[in-house]
């Protein structure tokens, strides 16, 4: 593209605020090579039905669209029965997207109690029994392979039940459990949630846009409360639950003497043998052997939040820094599992020497090299695929070869459980001290801020922005997916970043404790992580009965998946308010847009906000936990001051 004659290019520093994606950008288009920035130019002027929501190609009697002319589609459908079923099957695609992630992994921990998990085990069996406790089941005198099964078998009826609601709704606020019932959207079955989206929004069945948009809700909670937090909770249980880890992001982690194996995706089954294959000394061996120090083994996205948070692992980068990573030409292959990973990734790999290497069978990618991950035999599959990218090594041109020099370093790792234990230590471990830190007015509130990046936007721009205002004013922030791997990659994961971010009882807490003023709690499926800390929040009193009392707000500042749309969802159904970066595609229904942003307040005590300004977000989201310290009766500024001797003789003490 002639950016002389197109004015309306971006320069690489208008697409992305960190260096090395400048960089690595400004290479790419030296090489002429086409990455996700220029082709969002190249789809400039997007179809105006498609963004208002009211483009309906349901049935083959369309596509229809609604305009002031055509007020109805042919079968008679308006825009607001339109855009309402084009939103719930966004949400059933996130539900299912989260949901499957989660399948798989109780189906792996299901064939390790059975004695025929291939090279995986169980590495923490306390979070199994807390676990299962937590479900109900008897945990005295149960064996390690016994109780596994058992809590399979319960993780999986969540799945297939179909007249029950799901076991994992229990785990939140009693009060939350009777809103739900009472909205009629306590979700049965995860996968029974799903197909009625798809049936419900076939042509000529649900066409009132409010119930369509309560069975969203419900849907989305199928994912929140069910397949989400089940992922979650099986992960911890196969591969351990996170604790606090240092490591680096950004793309100068690749390391120029090394082979430079990238894990990219969401499912942490196949990264956590790479994980442990890179140290085995014949790789090591053979990666000298072909002229290498060893194996670097680096993440994107949300692959990379799973090795970061157990491993330590180093994260390369976020959602548009995949194909940034290949143009730095020192990537020896790329390894995709599911989610997020773009069908543009062989094209910018044919021209360097990178392989894009395709590992699940739901996932294949035209161009890409197919090794299907065998589980029963994963050790071996990541061993081989390692020796492979070792003989890729040679065929690296060291003229193409630019490694940006930027990387952060980051402190990640935070489980509830380590959360706990680092505010309470190892006997005490607890959420009293956040409890007390926020009706003190120490720490103002709490921001959930998650999701993607999103090439509207530039890159990491609004994420930082935003984080760097809350944190200011007191808010502590808790991270999730891409945009914690924002924050890692500006610094703000670590507890040095107080000092300089922090308001004064913010930073006075993270002094204290010795932590961060942004917590990263993972990869998507983890932002059931966050549902999980507002849980124990209430729990541990003094701050409300109810997700929806609490003084803490949701925010997606640069998303775009449908994972996004559902997180969102589950976000409001529990009473968590939602701030919005970039806007759902409803602009042509109003009675859809006035219920999302608004309407469902009064069923979920919580709806979305738009603020396409991060600056105008950040007043709203304070706005938002000042109304609920409000409620709460704790919004006094802390009047905190140290006596002296004349005050105690005063006090009389
Ligand atoms: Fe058109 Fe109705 Fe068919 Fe949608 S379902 S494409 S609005 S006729
Ligand atoms: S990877 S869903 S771009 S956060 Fe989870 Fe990142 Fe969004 Fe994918």
């Amino acid at each position: 593209m002639d950016k002389e004659k197109d004015k309306t290019i971006r320069a690489a520093q208008d697409r992305a605020t960190d260096r090395a994606s400048i960089e690595t950008l400004e290479k790419a288009e030296r090489d002429c090579v086409t990455v996700s920035f220029f082709r969002m130019d190249q789809q400039k002027n997007q179809c105006g039905f498609g963004k208002s929501g009211v483009c309906c190609k349901i049935c083959h009697m369309g596509p229809c669209r609604i305009t002031p002319k055509a007020p109805r589609g042919v079968c008679g459908a308006d825009a607001d029965t339109i855009v309402a079923r084009n939103f719930l099957r966004e949400v059933a695609g996130g539900t299912a997207a989260h949901s499957d992630h989660g399948r798989h992994l109780v189906l792996l921990l299901k064939k390790i109690a059975e004695g025929k998990g291939g090279g995986y085990v169980i590495k923490d069996e306390p979070a199994l029994r807390r676990i299962a406790r937590e479900y109900g089941l008897e945990t005295e005198n149960v064996a390690t392979q016994e109780l596994a099964l058992q809590l399979a078998d319960v993780f999986l009826r969540d799945f297939t039940a179909q007249e029950e609601h799901l076991e994992t709704l229990k785990l939140a606020p009693v009060k939350r459990q009777a809103v739900w019932e009472r909205a009629g959207i306590a979700p049965e079955g995860i996968d029974r949630m799903v197909v009625e989206s798809m049936h419900r929004t076939h042509m000529g069945v649900d066409h009132d846009p409010h119930n369509i948009l309560l069975h969203s809700f419900r849907t989305a909670l199928a994912d929140g409360w069910g397949g989400s937090r089940i992922a979650s909770q099986v992960s911890d249980i196969i591969f351990g639950s996170p604790s606090p880890v240092k490591s680096a992001a950004n793309l100068g982690v690749l390391e120029k003497n090394k082979v430079n194996v990238l894990v990219h995706g969401h499912e942490p089954a196949l990264s956590e043998m790479l994980a442990a294959a890179a140290g085995d000394p014949e790789v090591t061996a053979r990666a000298k052997e072909a002229g290498a120090e060893g194996v670097n083994l680096a993440g994107i996205c949300c692959t990379a939040n799973e090795v970061l948070m157990r491993h330590g692992i180093a994260v390369a980068g976020n959602f548009l820094q995949q194909e940034l990573a290949i143009v730095t030409g020192a990537v020896e292959m790329m390894i995709i599992d599911v989610q997020c990973c773009m069908p543009g990734l062989p094209e910018v790999a044919a021209s360097y020497h990178t392989e894009i290497v395709s590992t699940s069978d739901i996932a294949k990618t035209v161009g890409a090299h197919h090794a299907a991950f065998n589980p029963d035999d994963a050790y071996a599959s990541a061993r081989d695929l390692l020796f492979r990218a070792i003989a890729n090594f040679k065929r690296r041109e060291p003229k193409k070869v630019f490694i940006p020099a930027a990387q952060s370093p980051l402190v990640a790792g935070f489980s509830v459980e380590a959360i706990k234990y680092m505010l309470g230590g190892r006997f005490r471990a607890s959420f009293r001290p956040l409890n007390d830190a926020i009706i003190q007015g120490r720490i103002r509130g709490v921001a959930g801020i998650v999701g993607c990046n999103n090439p509207k936007q530039q890159l990491d721009h609004y994420i930082n922005i935003l984080t760097k205002e809350l944190l200011k004013n007191n808010v502590l922030v808790l991270k999730t997916g891409c945009a914690a791997i924002a924050s890692a990659k500006s610094g703000m994961l670590t507890p040095e970043a107080a000092l300089e971010h922090a308001g004064a009882g913010l930073r006075e807490v993270c002094e204290a404790i010795g932590m961060p003023p942004v917590l990263h709690m993972g990869s998507c499926v983890d932002n059931s992580r966050l549902l999980e800390a507002a849980t124990e929040v209430v729990r541990e009193g003094g701050l409300g009965d109810d997700l929806s009392d609490v003084p803490v707000v949701g925010v997606a500042p640069e998303w775009m998946s449908e994972k996004a749309v559902s997180i969102g969802c589950y976000f409001v159904a529990s009473g968590v308010d939602v701030v919005l970066g970039n806007p759902f595609y409803i602009s042509g229904s109003e009675t859809v847009t006035n219920y999302l942003n608004g309407g469902s307040a009064e069923a979920f005590g919580a709806s979305f906000h738009l603020h396409e300004n991060p600056l105008e977000a950040a007043e709203a989201i304070l706005a938002i936990i000042d109304r609920r310290r409000e409620k709460l009766g704790i919004n006094k500024k802390a009047e905190r001051k140290l006596y002296d001797m004349k005050d105690r003789r005063e006090l009389d003490v």
